[in-house]
């Protein structure tokens, strides 16, 4: 059985690939600050298949080693890394923006997937093995006004996914991204800092992507046969065409 690594895994995105992870017999290190919601996420599957948990915050470098570190023996071959954890931060235009949204999106969006994927790349490769899907974003792909930062973070997770290819190649281990639009997670509730009804007028008026359809995707990624790499995919719900065109009813 392999084991993946999902960070992130509290919500959204993340727990929707714990749990198609699971229906697929693969066993899970799921990680993110929220310990309560990782234990309960434990529960629910561990009738299915191994899981442990790691409580961090990603733009904690010391913290992200020693808990990767810390993982028992039946953990610790890491055969799937799925680099999730981030969020948008705000979102003013570039001459108002807030400087502590600004670190939070490249500390934890940028940093933090580097700490972690440093981590877990020095065991994939004495293993000669290894499958890593970052998760990008249309934002990493093209900017939208007053999304700045947030591009900027998504666009260097894009750089980063190319340059992992490159230099990972020699160890036989897959690199790819998935690249998201609009999928409706705490994600805007995050980016508007708990102000519900604006994140809720994101998906009014069309049916976003749940991230169910992005954990069916990403199962369907690294179940493919080991020749087989799925480098980098956009995936838009049909209502979308760009970060700004978006096909409303209302
Ligand atoms: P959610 O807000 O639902 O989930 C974000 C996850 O990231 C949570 O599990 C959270 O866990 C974790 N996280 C955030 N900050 C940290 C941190 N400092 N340390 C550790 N974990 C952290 O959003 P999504 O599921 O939508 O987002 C997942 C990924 O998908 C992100 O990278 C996002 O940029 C990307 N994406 C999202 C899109 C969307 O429209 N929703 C579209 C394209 C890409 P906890 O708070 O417990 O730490
Ligand atoms: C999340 C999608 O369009 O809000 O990455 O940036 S968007």
């Amino acid at each position: 059985m392999k084991t993946a690594l999902i960070t992130g895994a509290t919500s959204g995105i993340g727990k929707s690939v714990a749990i198609e992870f699971a229906r697929h017999n693969i066993n899970l290190i799921l990680c993110g600050r929220r310990q309560e919601r990782l234990i309960e996420l434990q529960h629910q599957l561990n009738t299915k298949v191994n899981v442990h948990t790691l409580c961090f915050d990603v733009r904690d470098k010391e913290r992200v080693f020693a808990a990767i570190d810390s993982l028992p023996a039946e953990f610790s071959k890491i055969d799937i890394l799925i680099n999730n954890a981030g969020n948008a931060h705000g979102m003013n235009p570039i001459q108002t923006g807030n400087l502590d949204d600004w670190d939070a999106m490249i500390d934890i969006n940028v940093k933090g997937l580097l700490y972690v994927s440093k981590a877990v790349i020095l065991t994939m490769i004495s293993n000669q093995s290894g499958h890593i899907i970052n998760i990008g974003s249309i934002a990493g792909k093209e900017v939208y006004p007053n999304g700045n930062v947030y591009c900027a973070s998504k666009h260097a997770v894009d750089a980063i996914n190319k340059s992992m290819q490159l230099d990972l190649n020699a160890y036989g281990i897959k690199v790819g991204a998935i690249h998201p639009g609009l999928v409706e997670t705490e994600f805007s509730n995050v980016r508007f800092k708990g102000d519900d009804k604006r994140a809720d007028t994101v998906y009014h008026g069309f049916d976003p992507l749940t991230p169910e359809d992005i954990a069916d995707i990403i199962a369907f990624v690294v179940t493919r046969p080991y020749h087989v790499n799925i480098a980098d995919l956009i995936v838009f719900p049909t209502a979308q065409a760009s970060s700004t065109i978006i096909n409303k009813k209302v």
